[in-house]
């Protein structure tokens, strides 16, 4: 008897969950946050496995931990003293059962293979939450930009295309940013791309220039649609974002948008940090001069307070510290630890909605929903930004441009989509819609299966 003439006992679902965990934490050594999002993930398939053999019989799982395709490789330049550098580049093509190969690209010195495995694992659900043809992956390098001039970041751009071309291309797998990349790397890399397979093919990369075949609304979408799914998640309960104090973890793109946009719903952003410290401004953070600080003069956040007489910079304890209603962790993982979370639940939060990719640790986001509080997991909270990409990808085979308020009502749009497929899910299968983290696993995981199943064992 196979497991596919009845419906799975839950002890055969928990020991096949077990014996998949264990063989990805075995042989994946040392790779952390890949273990953290695989469990985060699996564990909340349990109900989704005991009505639906068929995925275990397939080896669903196991095929979906496994990427189809990783590449690694050597970035070779020479830095502006003409000494040589060498880093690291990386791109896990990890599914391409929705579409082609499909995330950002990290440079930060912290980046390594499980870094990257995690990144890309978390996308293919955010991914299929979007609803788009986009499957997932992700790349990126130990290259640090930070203190670099322009022309070091072109040439360092340059040598990581020139090795990672030959696996791009709009149907096979198509780039874009996330930490340390944003449009000044994307036109280089573009710009590289071009040149060396002698066709323009716009759709090869994401996050591209307005008016070089961006999309508008791309640079804004991730911030915006986390908050986006906040005023949804609150609106469950009848409240709004009006009149609430709102943290801002970071203070790069995902959350310079993000205030702009809890901001414009009338909240007042208390608090937005970098790695070395954080502003607390009781009178809400100046969009503006952030924007002016980080995006035009690329200075640290600390100079924002010689500019801001309401504001000071502290460089003890965390942002998470300010008392507030909601917080929108939004710089990098694990950046929100046990201790974090019960300063914010003492302190009276209702809300937390992830822009960062796994900010909360597991002991984090257990704490929140032990203490009832709503929270929504990055992969659903922050699939505005290639969800955006995907549009971009439309407009660039359809070789058009929609205006401002149709990219970002349609970004509206797919975020209200993915709230209530998620509201939808988790009721069906947890009986608890303010299950957020398995109403998105599930939501994700079952587009994906489902396709793979069709597709037979590739
Ligand atoms: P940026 O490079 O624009 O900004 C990153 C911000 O996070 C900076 O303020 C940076 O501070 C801070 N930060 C980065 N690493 C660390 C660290 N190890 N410790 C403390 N602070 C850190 O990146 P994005 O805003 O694009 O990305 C932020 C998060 O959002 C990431 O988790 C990313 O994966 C996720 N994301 C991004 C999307 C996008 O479209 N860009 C889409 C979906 C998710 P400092 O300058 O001091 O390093
Ligand atoms: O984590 C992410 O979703 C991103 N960095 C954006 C990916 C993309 O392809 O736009």
């Amino acid at each position: 008897m196979t497991v596919l003439d009845s419906v799975v006992r839950s002890d055969d679902v928990t020991d096949h969950l077990t014996s998949v965990i264990s063989a990805v934490h075995r042989r994946s050594p040392g790779e952390a946050v890949f273990h953290q999002a695989v469990d985060e993930v699996l564990t909340a398939l349990a109900p989704v496995l005991e009505r639906h053999p068929e995925y275990i019989d397939a080896r669903i799982l196991e095929r979906l931990c496994e990427p189809e395709r990783q590449v690694l490789f050597r970035v070779p330049w020479v830095d502006d003293r003409g000494d040589v550098q060498v880093n690291r580049g990386y791109r896990v093509e990890f599914n391409s059962a929705l579409g082609p190969f499909k995330g950002g690209l990290r440079f930060h010195p912290t980046v390594d293979l499980g870094v990257i495995r995690f990144l890309g694992f978390e996308q293919i659900f955010k991914n299929a939450l979007t609803g788009q043809a986009i499957g997932a992956g992700k790349g990126g390098s130990d290259f640090d930009p930070s203190g670099r001039s322009d022309g070091e970041v072109m040439r360092f751009c340059q040598s990581f295309v020139t090795e990672l071309y030959r696996h791009l291309g709009e149907h096979t797998d198509v780039p874009a940013g996330d930490i340390g990349v944003g449009v000044r790397e994307l036109g280089f890399m573009f710009g590289q791309y071009k040149r060396i397979v002698n066709r323009f093919e716009a759709g090869v990369l994401t996050g591209k220039g307005v008016g070089w075949s961006g999309s508008h609304a791309r640079t804004e979408a991730t911030g915006y649609g986390a908050v986006i799914f906040l005023r949804e998640m609150l609106a469950t309960r009848g409240l709004s974002l009006d009149g609430r104090r709102a943290v801002v973890s970071g203070s790069g793109n995902v959350a310079i948008y993000a205030i702009e946009k809890a901001q414009e719903l009338g909240a007042t952003v208390v608090g937005c940090s970098d790695s070395s410290g954080y502003v607390v401004d009781d009178a809400g953070i100046d969009v503006a001069l952030l924007k002016e600080i980080k995006e035009v003069r690329r200075e640290r956040l600390s100079t924002y307070v010689a500019q801001r007489s309401s504001a000071r910079y502290v460089t003890v304890g965390s942002v998470f510290d300010i008392p507030c209603d909601v917080v929108l962790p939004s710089a990098t993982q694990n950046e929100l630890g046990a201790d974090h979370a019960a300063t914010l639940i003492r302190n009276g939060v209702i809300a937390v909605s992830e822009g960062a990719n796994m900010p909360c640790t597991a002991a984090a986001v257990a704490a929140f929903r032990d203490a009832g509080l709503l929270f929504a997991p990055g992969k659903a909270a922050n699939a505005g930004g290639v969800a955006t990409s995907a549009l971009e990808m439309q407009q660039n085979a359809a070789r058009t441009s929609w205006t401002w308020h149709e990219t970002q009502d349609r970004l509206d749009e797919i975020m209200r989509g993915i709230h209530g497929h998620i509201r939808d899910t988790a009721a069906t299968y947890t009986s608890d819609p303010d299950d957020y983290v398995s109403g998105a696993a599930i939501g994700g995981f079952t587009r994906v299966a489902d396709a793979m199943l069709a597709q037979g064992v590739v």
